[in-house]
């Protein structure tokens, strides 16, 4: 152990604490900008500048470790006109427009400075203005940045793409999409990290509220929303609520009473995916069809990115099943808007995702007999929603549970579980062994691909599984730093599996780049963990029980993989 004074407090902290953590450890929190533990440790912003005894420098207090006998201040008159002139300089450097700005209210660098006091810029202000396709769905404002470098790290470090860089020397230094490549050439793959990370509002996603207040607004357009399983463990963080208060039931009530006409659970379609996907695994796997193995998940549209840029070779191997998303999109123009008497084109899909690549994947086509179009007309993340309620004027004390309308109501708990890591596969085993053994596996046999640190081991869950002679060997992955060291080893022939489950957010679309941020936390563990409570107390554990599902079989698309379904569930993946 260490022993330290910090402001008057004699502490002891284990060896290689730094000072920072040291003062956290005891109750006294250094402001800081640019760190991120583990991830970016550079001191880029030196907001976190603390006076040693007997030293005239001041010194950085995330990357220097607490030593026998310091003696530190955190908050000395010396420390504070130090901290002010730097956040001036940075401000000097940044487009203050808090007004119109996405993180207002929510932003690192403005309760530093109202921390500090700051009510001028005594600096001559210069702003970095740089061209963006304002069309695509991740945003970066470069007027905004701080240079804090917390993108650039977590999408290297966490995510391996390495699709922002450092530019410039000196004071000219500043970050851009690596290798003078535009936002487009870079192999985004849009998973929304860098978003998440930034402790301001230079990174985004493009905002489309706005396009779907219009749909509402449009009498001649029938507006369908459907809610994504993570969704409902973020959403109300924003709004000051509890867990167990901000129901998947508060959210549809709240799209109703901004105008929606009808309100679905994606969990639905998340057990219609496991129809479809659980029986293309065992096609290609019993039928001796999969001859490439792994097979994998198809529904997280970051890892699809990933895939088709990094992995080209390897696409074939995504299963052909289109993700919940699109495939109740696809649902709802076609079976839907026959049995309410409309016409696809009068229908508009609006979905609320946790995640930014779904924006993206939106653009994929729906081609239905005469009507080509797309299966989502917009897509908001769970903080547009937030955004919409508060917009609306909705007290979220006011809100009451609404199921989901008919007749594409039910959901199951292996449908919940879809938006933590792990969830998809394990819901895909619970109907896997159904198909083949005819009864139903204890709801919980398959618990082994849950990772319960999914930090840990690399983000990896191995699993093997015997269902009466015949074996399944599965991964689960997250992140697509750790998936691409996942893919090499299976390149390489380390390691052997039947099928692969991927999501390319740290735990699964819980920890998704549209999810409400909490600058330096990370709570998808967290949620995740909500999301099994909300599994184990479902009426309904197995997709193949889900009752709606099975009656638009019967009434609409006959079978899994049967011709309509092809069409309108699956896509053939190409690069
Ligand atoms: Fe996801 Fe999915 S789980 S991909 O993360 O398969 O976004 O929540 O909606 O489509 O169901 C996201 C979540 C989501 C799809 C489902
Ligand atoms: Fe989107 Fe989920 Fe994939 Fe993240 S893991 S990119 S939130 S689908």
């Amino acid at each position: 152990m260490v022993n330290l004074m910090i402001d008057g407090k004699q502490i002891s902290v284990k060896e290689n604490t730094t000072i920072m953590e040291a003062a956290a450890q005891n109750g006294i929190p250094i402001p800081k900008l640019c760190y991120l533990k583990g991830i970016n440790e550079i001191a880029a912003c030196r907001v976190c500048v603390v006076e040693l005894e007997g030293k005239e420098k001041l010194i950085t207090s995330c990357n220097n470790v607490a030593e026998e006998g310091m003696v530190i201040y955190t908050n000395s008159p010396k420390v504070r006109r130090h901290r002010r002139t730097n956040v001036e300089l940075i401000l000097a450097q940044h487009d203050c427009q808090c007004v119109s700005c996405t993180r207002s209210g929510n932003c690192s660098l403005q309760s530093v400075a109202n921390d500090l006091n700051i009510l001028d810029i005594p600096y001559k202000k210069v702003l970095e203005k740089r061209p963006w396709d304002l069309s695509f769905p991740l945003i970066r404002d470069s007027s905004k940045c701080i240079k804090c470098m917390r993108c650039v790290q977590v999408c290297e470090k966490i995510q391996g793409l390495g699709v922002w860089d450092v530019e410039g020397t000196g004071s000219r230094t500043t970050v851009n999409v690596a290798g003078h490549k535009t936002i487009h050439e870079a192999d985004c793959a849009l998973c929304g990290q860098c978003i998440t990370h930034c402790p301001v509002g230079a990174l985004r996603e493009r905002d489309d509220t706005e396009k779907v207040w219009s749909a509402i607004a449009d009498k001649n357009k029938t507006v369908v929303v459907q809610v994504a399983p993570a969704v409902r463990t973020a959403w109300g963080e924003e709004l000051g609520m509890k867990p167990d208060e901000a129901t998947v039931g508060k959210i549809l009530d709240a799209c109703k009473r901004m105008g929606a006409d009808y309100v679905f659970d994606t969990t639905f379609s998340a057990d219609l995916t496991i129809m479809e996907e659980g029986t293309e695994f065992l096609k290609r796997f019993t039928e001796g069809e999969l001859k490439e193995r792994p097979m994998f998940t198809s529904c997280c549209p970051g890892w699809i990115r990933f895939i088709k840029s990094q992995y080209p070779h390897l696409v074939r191997q995504l299963s052909t099943a289109k993700s919940p998303q699109q495939m109740f999109g696809a649902a709802m123009k076609t079976y839907f808007a026959d049995k309410i008497g409309v016409s696809p084109e009068q229908i508009y899909t609006v979905s609320v995702m946790p995640c930014v690549a779904k924006k993206g994947e939106r653009e994929m086509e729906l081609f239905h007999g005469e009507y080509a179009g797309h299966d989502i007309d917009a897509v908001i993340t769970t903080r547009e929603l937030v955004k919409m309620i508060r917009s609306a004027h909705i007290s979220p004390g006011t809100l009451k549970d609404r199921e989901s309308d008919r007749p594409m109501q039910q959901g199951s708990g292996a449908g919940v579980i879809f938006g933590v890591t792990g969830g998809v596969m394990e819901a895909a085993l619970r109907s896997a062994y159904y198909l083949l053994k005819k009864e139903n596996p204890p709801a919980d046999a398959f618990k082994a691909v849950r990772s319960p640190e999914f930090q840990a081991n690399d983000g990896v869950a191995e699993a093997e599984f015997s269902i009466d002679d015949v074996k399944v060997r599965t991964a689960v992955v997250s992140g697509l730093g750790n998936t691409r060291a996942l893919l090499d080893k299976i390149e390489r022939g380390e390691v052997h599996y039947d099928f692969v489950e991927v999501m390319a957010c740290p735990g699964g679309c819980v920890g998704g780049g549209g999810q409400p941020i909490h600058d330096g936390k990370e709570l998808a563990f967290d949620r995740g963990q909500n999301l099994y409570c909300l599994d184990e107390k479902a009426q309904l554990r197995f997709s193949h029980e889900n009752e709606d599902i099975l009656v638009m079989y019967q009434e609409y698309f006959e079978k899994p993989m049967s011709h309509k379904a092809h069409m309108l569930l699956h896509t053939e993946h190409v690069n």
